[in-house]
């Protein structure tokens, strides 16, 4: 398989507009195994065998629960996409995987006000405009927009503007089918209506490695946050899951090693020390 590099105008409508999607990077055999790598995970330590589609139900480091699963790390498309964006060396710092319910109101991530962090996301049932799909707010990442800048609130459109949420303007639905592949800024505004109450999804999340002292103390606060000691979670070796660090080759270290170390100075108790 050939790395998968984006383009200039690719990268450049990233760094515009906050979002980029790619229609069937993964084929049906690889879609196949992505799915049952998630529903089996979910189902066995996420808590997916109650789901009853009254509220989400979330688990923490989707791809780090079976060894086929933590090779998505090692993809060359998602490598070469990630790494595009924010360099080869880019940090993996986990994700969440849900069985979302109903709809998800407008928020960005992060407000990072520079291209520091971004998620990944896998929808893993076909979704419309009208059934959940993830809807974005182009440029929203950006301290200078509008939104962002007047503090507009956004879930309060009907109230300010007499229209929907979901009706914006200027929002763009990201319509998937499983096989493609969503990526945004954690700064860009995003949002999903109309969905059930099973809606499967996963992200991985992912920063720039941290080379100047700029980058490394954006990446505590980052850590300090989003990372299994931010959220009080014990995974028994730290920042990732075991089977991601025993099935890791000295490629994959690379995007593990430096939040690994961070997450052991901010959370010594959850070291792994075996
Ligand atoms: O699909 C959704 O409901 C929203 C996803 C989302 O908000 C997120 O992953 O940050």
């Amino acid at each position: 398989m050939t790395s998968f590099y984006l383009s200039e105008q690719q990268i450049r409508f990233f760094k515009t507009f906050g979002y980029l999607g790619f229609k069937q990077l993964f084929n049906a055999e690889e879609v196949a195994w992505i799915t049952s790598g998630f529903e089996e995970s979910i189902q066995r330590v996420g808590q997916g065998s109650v789901h009853d589609g009254s509220k989400r139900t979330m688990f923490g480091a989707p791809i780090e629960h079976t060894p086929q699963m933590c090779t998505l790390l090692d993809d060359p498309r998602i490598c070469g996409i990630l790494g595009s964006l924010l360099g080869d060396d880019f940090n993996y710092c986990s994700g969440d995987g849900n069985y979302y319910t109903g709809d998800t109101p407008w928020h960005p991530d992060g407000n990072w006000g520079e291209l520091f962090a971004v998620k990944i996301a896998f929808y893993l049932d076909p979704l419309t405009a009208d059934t959940g799909c993830l809807r974005v707010l182009p440029g929203s990442q950006d301290p200078d927009h509008y939104v962002r800048k007047h503090a507009i609130n956004v879930n309060g459109s009907v109230e300010l503007f007499g229209m929907e949420p979901k009706d914006f303007p200027g929002v763009v639905p990201l319509e998937t089918v499983p096989g493609d592949l969503l990526i945004f800024n954690h700064d860009t505004y995003h949002a999903a209506y109309g969905g059930g109450t099973r809606r499967r999804m996963f992200t991985m999340n992912c920063t720039r490695h941290y080379h100047t002292e700029h980058d490394l103390n954006l990446g505590y606060k980052y850590i300090s946050i989003h990372s299994p000691g931010g959220y009080n979670v014990q995974t028994g070796a730290g920042m990732f899951y075991s089977t991601m660090l025993d099935t890791a080759s000295p490629e994959r270290m690379v995007h593990l090693e430096q939040p690994t170390h961070i997450h052991n100075v901010l959370f010594p108790h959850l070291a792994r020390t075996s």
